[in-house]
């Protein structure tokens, strides 16, 4: 029963995603910046303050005993030969001689077989999941793609049609971007079996979130076939859609911290949390786990 309680409490947390600001409450943001955002909302370049340090000034007697939670997970997972560090995955690019995939769910395109795979394993333990999602990502010239091939017993829960609904609080996949690697901000992405969209632009400062739903980056492609055996999601990502990009388009050797998730429900109570860089608890907006995406030849 503890371990049931603590887990639908983690799932509580995971479907907190934070304060959520509006296009008003940006323009009213005025605080001198520590650093700067180049945020592309509407085209417009709009500042954001820095958030505070997540351990700044007083350390409360409940980060406090957070910290010494996760170092013990840690130590944990890594007695038993985990990885210590963050992956990292080295993305191909395209050959130009190859079709682009063409976004429509199946992968079956010839572009697919020059893709990095990976899988997502149980994000606090790395353990196998019940239920398997391999990760596929690649690149060209205009646009970052990546496929979530998932496994499923043909109890897919999905119910939400609407745009930036709360589509985390069913089963879905979840990407997240941090162009410029500063582990405070990052686009949100995802998409659910009925290949509903959400995408959104986060400021974290590891203890706060704030949730920017207003952004809507339309060029963004995502399609989803469902199948006997699971469900597939395609997606075809321009690069002129991001901000805080080091270059547009990346070169080779350019790294973007990025993690990639699923939330699975098969059983609602035990809800499956899966990821491709592990976070070491079940929290997804822990920054400091997500991996190293290259851009490779
Ligand atoms: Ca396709
Ligand atoms: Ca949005």
């Amino acid at each position: 029963m503890l371990v049931r309680s603590h887990q639908q409490a983690d799932a509580a947390q995971e479907s907190k995603k934070g304060e959520e600001l509006n296009e008003g409450l940006l323009r009213i943001i005025t605080r001198p910046l520590r650093f700067p955002v180049d945020f592309p909302y509407n085209g417009r370049r709009t500042a954001f303050p820095s958030p505070p340090h997540p351990y700044g000034k007083s350390l409360s007697v409940s980060h406090a005993l957070g910290i010494v939670a996760r170092l013990a997970v840690g130590i944990a997972a890594r007695a038993d030969g985990l990885p210590k560090e963050p992956l990292s995955i080295v993305c191909p690019r395209l050959p130009a001689s190859v079709p682009l995939p063409v976004i429509d769910g199946d992968l079956s395109d010839p572009a697919w077989s020059h893709a990095v795979h990976a899988p997502l394993l149980n994000t606090a333990t790395t353990q196998s999941p019940v239920l398997p999602t391999r990760l596929s990502l690649l690149w060209d010239d205009a646009n970052l793609y990546a496929a979530f091939d998932c496994a499923d017993d043909g109890n897919v829960n999905a119910t939400m049609t609407q745009h930036d609904a709360n589509l985390w609080e069913e089963e879905v996949v979840e990407l997240f971007i941090d162009t410029d690697g500063n582990l405070r901000t990052y686009y949100e992405f995802q998409v659910n079996p009925l290949n509903t969209f959400f995408d959104a632009y986060l400021i974290n400062s590891g203890s706060k979130r704030w949730l920017l739903r207003d952004l809507d980056l339309d060029e963004i492609e995502h399609a989803v076939a469902t199948h006997e055996k699971g469900w597939r999601v395609e997606m075809k990502m321009p690069f002129e859609e991001f901000g805080e990009c080091p270059r547009i388009p990346p070169v080779v050797g350019d790294k973007w911290r990025v993690n990639f998730y699923r939330i699975d429900r098969n059983d609602p109570k035990r809800p499956e949390l899966t990821s491709w860089s592990p976070t070491w608890n079940r929290n997804y907006h822990r920054t400091e786990a997500f991996g190293t995406l290259v851009f490779g030849d």
